[in-house]
């Protein structure tokens, strides 16, 4: 009894700390229109409170460790680009999860995303049961993510459930495509996911937090440079990268690297995009309007990140009672284990 009190204490300090220093979404931009089965007020009456325990939670994690909303904003497009949001980048076993550590790409997404998420579903289902899904988790982080490192704080809607089959290898290699695409191949890449021009430059823009290791862009600086390099940026970049396939790392966005801002778009117009599919934007008359309209107007790059963000958000999302809420983010639920695809060469981190 004492000690129900007290969590009930606990929880009500939290939530009133939450009201006084947590900012809520807001309302106040343009939105693609919604899925049937997804809701902004989905958990409103089985997990009222889910939105704040994912951000009061993320909150105290930001503060030991900036990369972490890098980390789960990238988590989030990985999860949606391959086979839809539906957390299956989460799977242990496939290498977007935590266990096939020997993959060499699995450097590029990083392992403190994976704990985040899990931590805070056992901090959500502790609250509400077996409610919410893994894939939901995750879309709230993301856009926790960018809102906590300064970026709009839009609305996510919610129910999205978990899926019951792993990514295959074909699946990533199709849809998530290498840092060393042309604008050309980039926009038939998202056109395959009904994200057009607009999308590309918009979603491309997530790039103004994180980081990237050499590996992703080292192809500009050997054989030889890049003539789209700015020469002094490139002079850097050669001491981060003082030889081909270092597993050395350097900022996205070298203005303001831990910030969510429009700065991305104002280094792609002084030739200091990190990877080819960065600056090629600045060089395709396709694209190159759209990135220095954002480079001049923040308000307009920030209701564009909302709406495409919230297009990627219901890419192929399972609902009603498609798929399942996830008991262990890492694994498809026991009980539904006669579901598991045959093909567990699964890797939505492979590459990119
Ligand atoms: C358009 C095609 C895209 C390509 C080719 C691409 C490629 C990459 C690559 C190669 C990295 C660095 C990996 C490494 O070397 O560590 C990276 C990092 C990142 N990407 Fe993308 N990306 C794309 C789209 C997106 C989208 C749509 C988002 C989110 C809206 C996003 C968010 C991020 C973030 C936040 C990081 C930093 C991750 C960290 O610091 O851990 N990217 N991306
Ligand atoms: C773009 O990349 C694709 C795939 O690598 C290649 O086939 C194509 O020739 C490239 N286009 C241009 C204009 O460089
Ligand atoms: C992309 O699609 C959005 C609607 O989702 C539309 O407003 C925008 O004009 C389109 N952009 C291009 C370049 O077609
Ligand atoms: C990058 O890696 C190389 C070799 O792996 C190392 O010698 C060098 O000091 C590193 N440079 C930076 C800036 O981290
Ligand atoms: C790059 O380095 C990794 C180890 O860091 C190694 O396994 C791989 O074979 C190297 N690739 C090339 C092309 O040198
Ligand atoms: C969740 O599943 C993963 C993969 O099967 C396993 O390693 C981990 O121990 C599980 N976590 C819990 C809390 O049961
Ligand atoms: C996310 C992930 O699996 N990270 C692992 C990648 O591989 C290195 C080296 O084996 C491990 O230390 C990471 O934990």
């Amino acid at each position: 009894m004492a000690s129900s009190s007290f969590s009930v204490f606990l929880f009500l300090l939290m939530l009133s700390s939450c009201i006084a220093f947590l900012p809520s979404p807001s309302q106040a931009y343009n939105y693609p229109p919604i899925v049937n089965g997804l809701s902004f007020s989905y958990y409103k009456s089985t997990c009222p409170q889910v939105e704040l325990l994912v951000r009061s939670y993320l909150k105290e994690a930001f503060k030991k460790n900036i990369g972490l909303a890098a980390g789960l904003l990238r988590l989030h497009f990985h999860d949606c680009f391959v086979q839809g949001c539906d957390g299956s980048i989460l799977l242990d076993g496939s290498a977007g999860g935590p266990s096939e550590k020997q993959a060499p790409p699995n450097l590029t997404l990083r392992q403190a995303a994976f704990n985040a998420i899990n931590e805070i579903q056992a901090i959500v289902t502790k609250a509400c049961g077996s409610i919410v899904s893994c894939s939901d988790i995750a879309a709230l982080s993301a856009r926790d993510s960018v809102s906590w490192s300064g970026g709009p704080d839009y609305l996510v809607p919610l129910g999205r459930r978990d899926g019951l089959t792993f990514a295959t290898m074909a699946t990533v290699l199709k849809f998530l495509p290498s840092p060393n695409s042309n604008v050309s191949f980039l926009i038939t890449s998202l056109a395959q996911l009904n994200l057009n021009t607009t999308d590309l430059v918009t979603l491309s823009g997530g790039h103004t937090i994180g980081i990237g290791h050499c590996t992703s862009f080292d192809s500009r600086l050997f054989p030889s440079q890049d003539p789209t390099l700015n020469p002094p940026f490139a002079k850097n970049l050669y001491l981060t990268c003082p030889v081909k396939n270092t597993t050395n790392t350097t900022v996205n966005d070298i203005r303001t690297p831990n910030l969510f801002d429009n700065k991305y778009y104002v280094d792609l117009l002084n030739r200091e995009g990190l990877f080819t599919s960065d600056q090629g934007l600045y060089g395709d008359s396709r694209t190159k309007p759209i990135v220095t309209s954002f480079a001049g107007d923040q308000a307009l790059f920030f209701q564009n990140f909302v709406y495409s963000m919230t297009k990627m958000g219901q890419l192929s999302v399972l609902t009603g009672n498609k798929g399942q809420i996830r008991r262990n983010c890492s694994a498809i639920n026991p009980s539904d284990n006669h579901f598991l695809a045959t093909n567990v060469d699964a890797d939505e981190s492979k590459l990119f």
